[in-house]
């Protein structure tokens, strides 16, 4: 079920917008004092804003807008009289991580507008209609699972355990989702989208430093590495940091402190592992307060899958050890896992004939399109990041490469539209 949000209207912009113009139009949403960076968690006013920027640059593009029943913002070009099977897809995400960088997402978005100036530019008319999508929330920064949008539009996730998600104030997905027009009773696999996309090809800031190695502006990708988020508990007995003896402590927070140092050691000892805790939260967390719980975020990512698994396992075998040493206890919950994803290798090879410039290289961040390789045949493209930085205000896009990566978009589009 999807609603049309913006008028589609025959006029169409004259101008070829710069990737540049684009991303200078949001650079003063969702800017956090405190981090530094951005802050543009889905359907805060920053996410929002950027929603309401995309449709207004895609309906002055004359492309047809509408939502779908996971809150995914489709802009459409329709072939006039054609319909929208065997369509192409390309798009990305407007939410960001706490402090992030101002191109991981809007970048791939901005750059599907520009590359839709540049083919509009070209005649004739290409002969497959076109979308550009925004998935909410890519970074599962408020309710906890990365590409909420995209596994409820390829059913990856259960619709009811993402209604009841909650963020950290305490609401639920289905809240907030009523709250910004979308109904939750409908939220889950859409087939008949999903029957409309003949192949999607996202456009992303590298996240590391493969294109600056390379000495290269573009890249089009092989794989995403495997990914999951685990939540632990660890739970002690609260008290006064001034009349408790140490010898009478039975201190989550140390407990944690040791887990995440052991975290690092496992992963360290696990060829191509990476694990991280980014995120911890004392309860009640007050200075002079010896913490009852201590939760914390565990993101493990592996090539093999099962290596992934066994390092997981591994990691709780010994945060069962060290909470017992500190008379405590502790409690691991799978919030979300995403397999190793390689890209269609016919949709790869399509690209490389109109991009013979670009190199290959795989990933070890997640994005939309890993979701949707499950179903459909996928690909992504890379932008040069001369920080090799993200999730961090550091990120960074020269003007150059930005521009360089919404032509090779457009040459990687126009190969498929026709
Ligand atoms: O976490 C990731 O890899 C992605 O940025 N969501
Ligand atoms: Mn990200
Ligand atoms: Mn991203």
């Amino acid at each position: 079920m999807t609603r049309t949000t913006g008028a589609s209207s025959n006029k169409t912009s004259t101008t070829t917008a710069t990737v540049t113009g684009l991303m200078s139009d949001i650079a003063g949403t969702g800017t956090d004092p405190l981090r530094g960076g951005y802050t543009r968690p889905v359907y805060s006013t920053a996410e929002l804003d950027l929603r309401t920027w995309f449709i207004d640059q895609a309906t002055k593009r004359g492309l047809s807008v509408e939502t779908d029943r996971n809150g995914a913002i489709w802009a459409w070009w329709d072939i006039p009289g054609g319909n929208r099977s065997n369509s192409i897809v390309t798009g990305s995400h407007l939410d960001s991580v706490p402090g992030g960088g101002p191109f991981d997402g809007p970048l791939g978005v901005a750059a599907a507008l520009a590359a839709v100036d540049i083919l509009k530019a070209r005649s004739p008319i290409p002969k497959r209609p076109l979308a550009i999508a925004v998935f909410p929330e890519e970074e599962g920064s408020r309710f906890g699972v990365a590409c909420l949008g995209s596994r409820l539009l390829t059913g990856a996730i259960d619709p009811n355990k993402a209604r009841n998600l909650r963020d950290p104030d305490g609401n639920t997905f289905a809240d907030i989702a009523m709250a910004n027009a979308l109904d939750p009773r409908y939220i889950g696999r859409d087939d008949q989208l999903l029957g409309q996309i003949g192949a999607f090809v996202e456009l992303h800031v590298e996240q590391g430093r493969g294109l600056i190695d390379l000495d290269q502006p573009v890249a089009i990708a092989s794989s995403i590495l495997g990914h999951g988020r685990w939540r632990l508990s660890i739970h002690g007995q609260g008290n006064h940091a001034g009349t408790t003896l140490m010898a009478d402590r039975n201190d989550p927070m140390v407990a944690a402190s040791r887990v995440v140092v052991t975290i690092r050691d496992a992963a360290r000892n696990q060829p191509h592992a990476r694990a991280t805790v980014g995120r911890l939260q004392p309860v009640p967390s007050g200075t002079n307060v010896i913490a009852s719980r201590v939760d914390f975020w565990l993101d493990v990512r592996h090539p093999e899958d099962a290596i992934t698994a066994s390092l997981v396992e591994a990691i709780h075998h010994e945060a069962r050890l060290i909470a017992a040493d500190e008379g405590c206890t502790v409690e691991l919950t799978e919030e979300s896992l995403s397999p190793t994803v390689h890209f269609d290798p016919g949709l790869q090879k399509q690209l490389q004939l109109a991009l013979p410039e670009a190199p290959i290289l795989d990933t070890g961040a997640g994005h939309d399109a890993g979701v949707l390789a499950a179903l459909v045949p996928t690909a992504m493209v890379f932008v040069r990041n001369p920080s090799g930085i993200s999730h961090s205000p550091e990120e960074h896009v020269v003007d150059e490469d930005a521009e360089l990566g919404a032509q090779a978009l457009a040459e990687a589009l126009a190969t498929l539209m026709n």
